[in-house]
């Protein structure tokens, strides 16, 4: 990946990860009439993510010509950070991966209990559908942001990749079937980021398909990304990453291909996601979507 697109993706990362996260904990707090579960909601929230499906929403907003509108655009825009983090919260449940920290920092329930950790994942949950609502934007508008979102997020979606994913510990995937899991547990929401881009900026869905192309794309290659990184990463990025244990480790890229075949998996699947972005309607820019594939280092 070439330096200067890692410099526009930082770049555009400084303008927006601030502006973002200004009104965060007052906005949840807002809508949040008890204090401790505001304060479990509020924890996961702003322990240190990265923002990546808001910057999505962002850049594919300004993309196709759209402007940002704070009053307008932030809720909708933040409803895809609290859907993520009530995905973190309770994936790492007792009952589900059991993971005592997340980022580096006690989990959710670890520091709040399983009760109340699942209660700020419902909270979160339901919130982001209050905040896709909660804005001047027409009603055509909100209604396609809520049901691109519940399709992305619910039981033909994340949900069901998360059920796919606690079924298949003790059995070994067939490589379509890995692909299945990653695309509805983590693909899901990555490819609606870029979709409610395209709503919230207008465009005509006839003019979707290489935008979309671009966001399946990515979504593979953040989860073969994630799958690599469990496998070679420096103490310090696995505080970011979420370990696998040894069972889990078959249903993987690296488990399926070795670690070389999933670095060239990476690499093909990156450069048709770039490949696609070259089929954009004339006059929108592919250069900042494309900058977002510097996420990933291809040299592992
Ligand atoms: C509990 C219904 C339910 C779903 C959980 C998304 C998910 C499904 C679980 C998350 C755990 C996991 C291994 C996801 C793989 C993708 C991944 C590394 C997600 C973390 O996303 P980042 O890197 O996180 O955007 P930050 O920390 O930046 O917010």
């Amino acid at each position: 990946m070439p330096s200067n697109a890692r410099q526009r993706l930082s770049d555009f990362e400084q303008a927006w990860v601030p502006r973002l996260n200004a009104p965060l904990a007052a906005a949840v707090q807002a809508d949040t009439t008890d204090v401790r579960l505001a304060e479990a909601m509020t924890y996961s929230l702003l322990a240190g993510g990265k923002r990546l499906r808001p910057l999505l929403t962002v850049a594919t907003l300004t993309t196709v010509g759209g402007q940002f509108d704070d009053d307008r655009d932030w809720r909708p825009v933040m409803a895809l950070e609290l859907l993520h983090t009530y995905s973190l919260i309770h994936d790492d449940l007792p009952a589900m991966d059991n993971d005592p920290l997340r980022r580096g920092e006690p989990t959710n329930h670890m520091k709040f209990g399983a009760g109340m950790a699942t209660l700020a994942g419902d909270g979160l949950l339901t919130l982001a559908f209050q905040w896709l609502t909660a804005t001047d934007l027409p009603s055509e508008t909100k209604a396609a942001l809520v049901s691109g979102l519940a399709h992305a997020v619910g039981p033909n979606g994340m949900v069901a990749g998360q059920a796919r994913d606690i079924q298949s510990e003790q059995v070994t995937l067939s490589m379509p079937q890995l692909q299945t899991l990653h695309r509805e547990k983590t693909g899901a929401l990555l490819h609606y980021a870029v979709e409610a881009g395209l709503i919230l900026g207008g465009l005509p869905t006839a003019q979707w398909q290489p935008y979309l192309r671009f966001a399946d794309a990515f979504g593979l290659a953040f989860q073969i990304y994630d799958d690599i990184l469990d496998v070679v990463a420096t103490p310090e990025e696995l505080g970011k990453a979420t370990q696998k244990d040894a069972g889990e480790a078959k249903n993987t890229y690296p488990g399926h291909l070795g670690l070389q075949g999933a670095n060239q998996a990476l690499i093909d699947t990156i450069a048709s996601g770039q490949k696609a972005l070259k089929a954009l309607p004339s006059g929108q820019d592919a250069s900042l979507l494309a900058a977002f594939f510097s996420y990933f280092k291809t040299d592992r």
